[in-house]
């Protein structure tokens, strides 16, 4: 005899059911519904979809100086900054101005604009070593075109990178290193190819002699060595003294360039990027994020005898239907010009307090804890000694960062949903809002 259904409680799967589900379900939910049906995992982007920390992933619908507000009216502190552009706090007044003035004029040409050459000069004098630059979209696309001129430039084939670091998707850094000390690569995603990962050399982050290994290795094949200068895609990971000009040094030793990839780190740590802050010149470097004020933008720039290589000054081809998109350089522009020396100072102040609370509340519990920051980008790795590598990273306890992640969402403060990345600052976070974080993570770590 099956047994009765309490009144009102409709059968799993029914209409009835369902409409209750669908009465009770929050718009974020509903739409994440809908977005799976026609996007991959619901999103446009693999780390918000919330599978490294588990749940669903509220969908925004808009924001205001460090506030999200999601497609609910739920209000969230904002840590994750759109991974890095919204330097400023969303919706800066001097952004947005910018934009209307812009957008009234047209959205896109296809031909040279003001603009592009404005915001090209404002980058070449704030970093040196970028003696030209191209516009691209997208910092995969800076990346990638990098690499293709350091091959070009050198007539030789290998890359090498850092387990840890990542550069965007394009096949030569979807790469992971080969089992043991051999440093092969191997593809790490199907699809690439394994012709694209023999190029590839993988060292850990950190190990200067790992490095000299694969020079010796591979002779005079090495066409570069990219490298995040500060990590922020294994979580933050602090560069070891002399491990940047070791680099430096390798490359010029064994006639190889040396390519920074500042997309996070440009004009983020410092007003140069982590090249001012280090004092290393690369040969090359990419960029993106806050170059783009929130709007799609890339670019990579170098020495004026290796960027006169790239078409249509010299044989190396690159191209893009919106590179130097109007919007986005008025949206550029008007972001580098807020970040002066005075907003540095603040940005590095405010973003001490916060990792130094977090230390505190975590060290006051005798959880072990470790804060790793560089300038406005910081991230809490719940490890008991400090993260030097992509290994050190991966024994962090991601468990325990996932429930923290949670509980910290639930009160109201969005953390990257990974515990692979980087915490970011803005000057719309004030001090009040840096105490009321730590507060939060006080009660969020019991
Ligand atoms: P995009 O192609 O996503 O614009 O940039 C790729 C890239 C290149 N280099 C560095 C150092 C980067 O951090 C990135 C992208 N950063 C991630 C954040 N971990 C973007 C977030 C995402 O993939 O959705």
């Amino acid at each position: 005899m099956p047994r009765k259904r309490p009144p009102g409680c409709a059968k799993s799967g029914s209409k009835t059911h369902r409409n209750i589900l669908i009465l009770t379900m929050t718009n974020s939910e509903k739409l994440f519904e809908r977005a799976q049906t026609v996007l991959p995992g619901g999103v446009n982007s693999p780390v918000r979809a919330f599978r490294s920390v588990g749940g669903n992933p509220p969908f925004i619908a808009k924001a205001y100086g460090c506030t999200l507000e999601d497609a609910d009216g739920k209000c969230y502190v904002d840590y994750i900054g759109s991974w890095g552009p919204m330097i400023l706090g969303h919706s800066h007044p001097r952004v947005v101005e910018a934009l209307h003035n812009a957008v009234d004029r047209g959205t896109s040409f296809g031909m040279p604009s003001p603009l592009e050459v404005e915001l090209a000069e404002e980058i070449t004098r704030r970093v040196p070593s970028a003696e030209m630059i191209r516009f691209v979209n997208s910092g995969t696309e800076a990346t990638m075109s990098a690499i293709r001129l350091a091959r070009a430039a050198t007539n030789r084939p290998l890359l090498i990178k850092f387990a840890g670091c990542y550069h965007g998707h394009a096949d030569s850094f979807l790469i992971q290193a080969g089992s043991g000390v051999a440093t092969l690569g191997l593809p790490d995603s199907p699809g690439v190819t394994k012709g694209a990962a023999q190029d590839t050399r993988i060292a850990p982050f950190n190990d200067l002699e790992a490095v000299e290994g694969i020079f010796l290795g591979a002779r005079d094949s090495v066409a570069a060595v990219i490298v995040e200068p500060v990590a922020g895609n294994m979580g933050v990971v602090l560069p070891e003294p002399g491990f940047l000009r070791g680099l430096r040094e390798l490359c010029d030793r064994n006639g190889a360039l040396l390519v920074f990839d500042e997309v996070m780190t440009g004009f983020r740590v410092h007003p140069a990027g982590a090249q001012g802050l280090f004092g290393i010149t690369p040969d090359l470097s990419t960029f993106g994020k806050v170059i783009g004020g929130g709007l799609p933008v890339g670019a990579y720039g170098g020495r004026a005898d290796l960027m006169k290589l790239i078409a249509p000054s010299g044989p190396v081809y690159q191209a893009g239907t919106l590179s130097g998109n109007p919007l986005a350089m008025a949206a550029g522009l008007a972001t580098l010009r807020e970040l002066t020396d005075d907003a540095y100072v603040k940005l590095e102040r405010s973003s001490g307090r916060l990792a130094e609370g977090i230390a505190h509340a975590c060290a006051e519990r005798g959880i072990a804890a470790q804060v790793q920051r560089t300038g406005s980008m910081f991230t809490l790795f719940f490890h008991d000694h400090p993260v030097r590598n992509m290994r050190d990273a991966s024994q962090a306890d991601h468990p325990r960062y996932a429930k923290f992640f949670h509980r910290m969402l639930a009160a109201g403060f969005h953390l990257p949903p990974s515990g692979y990345e980087a915490w970011f600052v803005s000057l719309a976070h004030d001090d009040l809002v840096i105490e009321r974080t730590i507060a939060a993570v006080g009660e969020a770590l019991t």
